[in-house]
């Protein structure tokens, strides 16, 4: 069921737990600001999720409220786990999915990074 992007924050969300240790996940990256894992479900040949270590529903909330630091830490996090996969060339999509019209599903802000295969145009 998608989210309401205005939710306030769960911290039973399973990234949350996710970045507690309490359920398992398949670790791609981690540094002070970021956790990067495969998706359960993959999309593409290359699927990895990469979170924030802050309480952040989504995009829109994190951009309003995460200092500085958090957003350069989490945006250069994403960047490296593109590079560390290979991904750069010959490419890759990112996509964040923000509240209900998005169907985002976990609130908790993830950023989706596709690649592997040649992705074709947006749909959307
Ligand atoms: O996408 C939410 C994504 O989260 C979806 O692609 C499945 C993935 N997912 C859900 N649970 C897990 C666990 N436990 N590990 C890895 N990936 C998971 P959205 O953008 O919210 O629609």
């Amino acid at each position: 069921m998608p989210i309401d992007a205005t939710q306030p924050y769960d911290d039973q969300n399973i990234f949350a737990k996710i970045l507690r240790g309490e359920i398992p996940n398949r670790t791609v990256y981690e540094d002070e600001w970021a956790l990067a894992f495969h998706d359960i479900n993959p999309q593409a040949p290359d699927h990895v999720l990469v979170i924030p270590k802050g309480a952040y529903v989504c995009w829109d909330d994190f951009s309003a409220k995460a200092s500085d630091a958090e957003i350069a830490g989490f945006t250069r996090a994403v960047g490296h786990v593109a590079r560390e996969l290979g991904l750069v060339e010959p490419g890759y999509r990112l996509l964040a999915n923000t509240g209900f019209d998005a169907h985002q599903e976990v609130p908790h802000l993830h950023v989706h990074i596709f690649g592997g295969k040649p992705l074709g145009p947006m749909l959307v």
